[in-house]
């Protein structure tokens, strides 16, 4: 079975885990966010690219989500000693290398699809990861400081500010003039399944959706397309996605999430049975039990909707949760 998975960063890592123990002989392509990455230092940082990649493969700061397990940060010391800044972003000695061979293949002229992959080889995920694009594509985010609204990058606005002021917009800087990487188009045309893992619905799989040519893509597959709901109980698990849902007008709501990604096209129809027509994503939609109550108004939105626990709480928990939408994957296909 081929899976794709649009991920962003820990939500989409730790989902990854899971149906990676869920599917064992599954070939999963991941399909990751580039948004968040930030140029600091004359280095590339790729957040969410390095999350999925360090969890996978084993070195992940397993509390924290991201960055390099048993860090230290001796460069990030000198470097705030030449009072050469950011100092609010968190670069521990591991992850430098990360940069820094990341940085030196692309100066030598590696397209950000190859750099990925050869810094796979080392980590070895067990998903081939491909970043959403080669071209730069930078999250910015509309925020009112000193009584003036400002872009600033969304790691500014997430790790400096803890999003704790309001989003007036997020715009993916350079998506409009961005391609999808090569392999990704392909990946998901020869998919069986496309799953919206628990990653935040704007800054995460909204920007990948971004990239002119993958939503097309995703609607045009013919499978079913299955996600799970970042929001439960009104709340984003982990991270902001309140905030910046807040920013593009949908509530942090489960229901509201799923009818934000809209619903699918019914697979094709069966001797020519006429089907309502969607102009959205979605066939299925997961919501934590405590959010039963949406399974109705989900479900009213042509989308099939279950309610089983989605907090990735362990490995058995989280694949428990992929075999989930699996089955709601199979049903769907079957219907
Ligand atoms: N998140 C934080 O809350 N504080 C940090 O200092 C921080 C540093 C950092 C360094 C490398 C990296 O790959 C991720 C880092 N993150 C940090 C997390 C990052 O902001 C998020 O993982 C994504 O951008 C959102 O999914």
């Amino acid at each position: 079975m081929r899976i794709v998975v649009l991920a962003g960063g820990i939500g989409g890592a730790r989902f990854l885990r899971g149906l990676k123990a869920a599917a064992p002989d599954a070939d999963i392509t991941v399909i990751g966010n580039t948004g968040d990455d930030i140029h600091l230092f004359g280095l590339k940082v790729c957040p969410d690219l390095d999350t999925v990649m360090y969890t996978l493969g084993g070195g992940i700061n397993e509390e924290q989500g991201w960055g390099r397990a048993d860090e230290t940060f001796r460069v990030k010391e000198e470097l705030a000693a030449y009072g050469v800044g950011p100092e609010w972003f968190g670069l521990g000695d591991r992850d430098f290398a990360t940069h820094i061979v990341r940085t030196q293949m692309l100066s030598a002229g590696y397209p950000l699809s190859a750099v990925t992959e050869a810094l796979c080889d080392r980590w070895q995920p067990g998903v081939r990861l491909l970043p959403m694009s080669d071209d730069r594509i930078e999250t910015h985010v509309a925020v009112d400081e000193d009584g003036e609204r400002r872009a600033i990058h969304f790691q500014e606005y997430w790790v400096r500010l803890r999003a704790s002021v309001p989003a007036h917009a997020v715009v993916p800087v350079g998506a409009d003039q961005a391609e999808p990487a090569p392999g990704v188009l392909e990946a998901i045309a020869e998919a069986d399944v496309v799953l919206f893992p628990p990653s935040n619905p704007v800054v995460s799989v909204g920007t990948i959706l971004a990239v002119p040519g993958i939503r097309e893509a995703i609607a045009e597959a013919g499978v079913p397309v299955i996600g799970l709901s970042p929001i439960v109980g009104d709340a984003p698990v982990r991270g902001m996605a309140d905030k910046v849902l807040a920013a593009v007008g949908v509530e942090s709501t489960a229901a509201a999430v799923a009818r934000h990604y809209g619903a699918a096209r019914p697979l094709a129809a069966r001797d020519g049975e006429e089907r309502a027509g969607g102009a959205g994503l979605l066939h299925g939609w997961l919501v934590d039990s405590v959010d039963a109550g949406a399974v109705q108004e989900v479900a009213a939105a042509g989308i099939r909707c279950r309610a089983v626990p989605l907090m990735m709480t362990d490995l058995d928990a989280t694949a428990a949760m992929a075999r989930e939408a699996l089955a709601l994957a199979e049903e769907v296909r079957a219907s």
